[in-house]
């Protein structure tokens, strides 16, 4: 039978790279999103490929939309819950409470909604493997970030739990947790300032969202005994949070 992955987030990035490359990997992709015209134009690459792609299109902040668009799936063998950002980079006395609320509603409420539908499905197959994109930000805080790093805390504790809680259904976790990729994850932070978005990579090369789909799509192939729970990615010119070396 034909494997089919989830993934949301897939209309940039880290996401959109992840369904091109899962379905050259030979699975049927259901790629989500808020943007339909994104997801639209990805079905007609993926499809055109000779792929499948199913979209579906919603937001993941509302617990009803998740329910209404993610109930009806027969089954998913993989999961790859990848929709989040960061909004703002400010200190906390001056964070501007609606990013704080997007943040916390996308990575980690989003996260748990769309895992509660989808793994009893797993459970009743008795197998399933979901991947849940972290970050560095999930073990090193940084200044200005207190809200999007708590946020990817929560994603490493829920990854760490979810493990345990699935281990006897046979269904594996693994998270991945990358530094630095360029995407459009920047532009998002700085609510549409692209010149300033520019700048956190200048001097640096960065990962690439196809860089982290070679990732996902190595730990979706291992043996059914061999799991990777955590995968910690960055670039070579950066030894984490607080560590970057740019080129002058
Ligand atoms: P992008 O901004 O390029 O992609 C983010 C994706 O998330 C888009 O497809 C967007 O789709 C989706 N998304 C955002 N909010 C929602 C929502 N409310 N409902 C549904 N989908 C949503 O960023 P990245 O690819 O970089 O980010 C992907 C993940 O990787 C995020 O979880 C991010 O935290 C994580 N990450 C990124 C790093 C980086 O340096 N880029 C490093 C570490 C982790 P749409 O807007 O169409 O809904
Ligand atoms: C994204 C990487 O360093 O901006 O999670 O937090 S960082």
């Amino acid at each position: 039978m034909q494997k089919l992955a989830l993934i949301t987030g897939a209309t940039s990035g880290i996401g959109r790279a992840t369904a091109r490359r899962l379905a050259r990997a030979g699975y049927d992709i259901i790629a989500t999103g808020r943007r339909a015209e994104r997801l639209a134009a990805l079905k007609a690459e993926i499809e055109a490929a000779g792929g499948h792609c199913t979209t579906l299109v919603f937001d993941v902040r509302s617990e009803a939309e998740v329910r209404r668009n993610l109930e009806p799936l027969a089954r998913v063998d993989l999961l790859v819950n990848n929709a989040g950002l960061a909004a703002g980079l400010e200190h906390i006395d001056r964070g501007d409470t609606r990013d704080w609320d997007a943040m916390i509603d996308t990575n980690v409420k989003g996260l748990l909604y769309v895992t509660r539908v989808i793994t009893p499905k797993m459970v009743a197959a008795g197998s399933g493997h979901i991947v849940n994109i972290g970050s560095i930000a999930g073990t090193e805080p940084y200044e200005n970030g207190a809200v999007y790093c708590a946020s990817k805390h929560a994603v490493h504790a829920i990854s760490q739990a979810m493990r345990a809680d699935l281990l006897s259904a046979g269904i594996k976790v693994t998270e991945i947790r990358p530094g630095m990729v360029e995407t459009e994850f920047s532009e998002v932070r700085f609510h549409g300032d692209r010149e300033r978005a520019a700048q956190v990579y200048a001097g640096v090369e960065p990962l690439t969202g196809e860089d982290i789909a070679e990732a996902i799509a190595w730990v979706a192939q291992l043996p059914a005994h061999m799991n990777v729970n955590d995968m910690v990615l960055m670039p070579a010119q950066q030894a984490g949070s607080y560590y970057t070396y740019r080129k002058p």
